[in-house]
């Protein structure tokens, strides 16, 4: 336990890591290795709605922190194809956009012009001292039509796994990133059985070019894609419809199942997973109601498609299908950004708390992560990689608080025996965010999007420090 008058002129000594201090409950420096001149991790205690942790840290000028992870942890960016590449033409995105109902009137269009720029992306990324990129590749150009496969553009993206490889940096491919090609839509989407034939040729395309890659994404946040495109209907095919919703998943479940199969069937040591968006969910209130929708909403939300290719039967809402069995995951691919509160009703009340927010009107809660890969562990024990986190941010202001409070979380919960194996940063660099357009910025890198010019932000110089072990 340190006292309090020490902790006063650590604080006066600390350098750039200063986070409020509440309550001080114990000290704590097991997690971090060797080099450290002086580190103390600091429990405090927050008011409502329920008693819960954050974590900070300080170190003086010049210090070296290590965070607890492995040598061969993965420290990756993310992107995705539609929100970087440009010219999705041929995607239900692009119709979509083209109705008018992305925010402002914005239209994804040449959005970072990365399917030109992509060698150069990889070098901004290779400048962060990154030694992973998670990308994905787009259904909607390989197979703009039905049969059709586009050569050049499975080649552009082989072309891209060979230039990461040359650059020391271990691609990770995502098969699947909320688009779709308008015949895929067309006739049904996901909520037909036939598009998950439709997907395994595509993807045997894919392993058919793209090569040596070891770890892949099947199908990025299968429950945020559920959630939006067919029961809120905010995004296409804005179908508001809870049974649809459930083929949707369990169609999504078996074509991540079959795909995890086939990747295996030719690349043995692959390593293959979903990205499920997670979230911290606090009930509203202490009232039993709350209480009992808040249990439901965070099984149904984080873990329902996860329990259901983890035990090869399918768990509500992912609607009843087969599975084969076995399990179908070789680590869990986490997405974390936020917390909600929850309160009951015929459909739950989910909102966001007091705590300051983000451009995108997120809670500012990084700290949750390491709740997230602490039960997620405990339920599964398979290694764990985040793939993505991050924070809208365009001033910079909050990015590199953000950044080094999620390290620290999952260090400390690395130290208490948590398998984490990588953490990709969301975004390389600003780029079309769905609904919202080119409103909220992510990016480490800041994009302008007339010039294509990208900048690095300061958490950007941050993020590179830690990557190359000098923070
Ligand atoms: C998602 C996606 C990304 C988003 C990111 C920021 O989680 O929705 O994978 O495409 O851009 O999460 O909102």
């Amino acid at each position: 336990m340190i006292a309090n008058r020490e902790m006063k002129s650590l604080k006066e000594d600390c350098g750039n890591l200063y986070y409020e201090i509440m309550k001080v409950k114990t000290l704590e420096a097991s997690h971090l290795k060797g080099g450290l001149k002086c580190l103390i991790i600091l429990q405090v205690e927050e008011r409502l709605p329920s008693k819960f942790t954050i974590f900070g840290g300080f170190c003086k000028p010049g210090a070296t922190l290590k965070f607890n992870f492995d040598d061969d942890f993965l420290w990756g960016v993310s992107t995705s194809a539609h929100q970087i590449e440009g010219n999705n033409t041929n995607s239900d995105w692009w119709k979509f956009e083209a109705e008018g109902k992305i925010k402002n009137g914005d239209r994804s269009g040449k959005a970072c012009n990365s399917s030109e720029l992509y060698h150069q992306d990889i070098e901004l990324a290779k400048a962060l001292n990154v030694n992973a990129f998670r990308f994905s590749v787009e259904w909607a150009k390989v197979e703009p039509r039905e049969g059709e496969f586009d050569q050049e553009v499975l080649h552009r993206y082989a072309d891209e796994v060979i230039y990461m490889q040359k650059n020391g940096i271990e691609p990770m491919v995502t098969l699947h990133h909320f688009t779709n090609p308008l015949w895929i839509a067309e006739f049904g989407g996901w909520e037909s059985k036939r598009t998950i034939a439709f997907f395994l040729r595509y993807v045997q395309m894919i392993l058919d070019t793209i090569g040596s890659v070891k770890y892949f994404i099947t199908i990025n946040e299968p429950n945020v894609y559920a959630l939006f495109g067919y029961l809120q209907g905010y995004w296409p095919p804005e179908i508001k419809n809870r049974k649809k919703m459930k083929k949707v998943l369990a169609n999504m479940a078996l074509a991540h199942s079959k795909v995890y199969d086939l990747i295996h069937s030719k690349i043995p040591d692959a390593k293959v997973s979903t990205a499920i968006n997670t979230a911290i969910f606090r009930s509203k209130t202490s009232s039993p109601l709350d209480l009992i929708m808040t249990r439901i909403v965070n099984y149904q939300y984080n873990f329902s498609f996860l329990d259901s290719v983890f035990y090869g039967k399918t768990h509500s809402p992912v609607g009843k299908i087969t599975l084969p069995g076995g399990i179908k995951l070789d680590f869990i691919g986490l997405n974390y950004y936020t917390r909600f509160l929850v309160g009951f009703g015929f459909t739950p009340k989910i909102s966001f708390g007091d705590l300051p927010k983000t451009e995108m009107g997120y809670e500012i809660y990084p700290q949750g992560i390491k709740n997230i890969i602490e039960i997620v562990w405990k339920r599964y024990k398979i290694p764990i990689i985040i793939t993505e986190n991050g924070v809208a941010d365009g001033e910079d202001k909050i990015r590199p608080e953000y950044i080094m409070k999620t390290l620290e979380s999952l260090s400390i919960a690395v130290s208490e025996g948590v398998k984490l194996k990588g953490y990709f940063h969301w975004s390389l660099m600003d780029n079309f965010e769905w609904l919202d357009g080119f409103g909220p910025r992510f990016g480490l890198y800041h994009t302008d999007f007339r010039t294509f010019k990208r900048t690095l932000r300061k958490s950007g110089e941050l993020y590179s420090k830690i990557c190359s072990n000098q923070l």
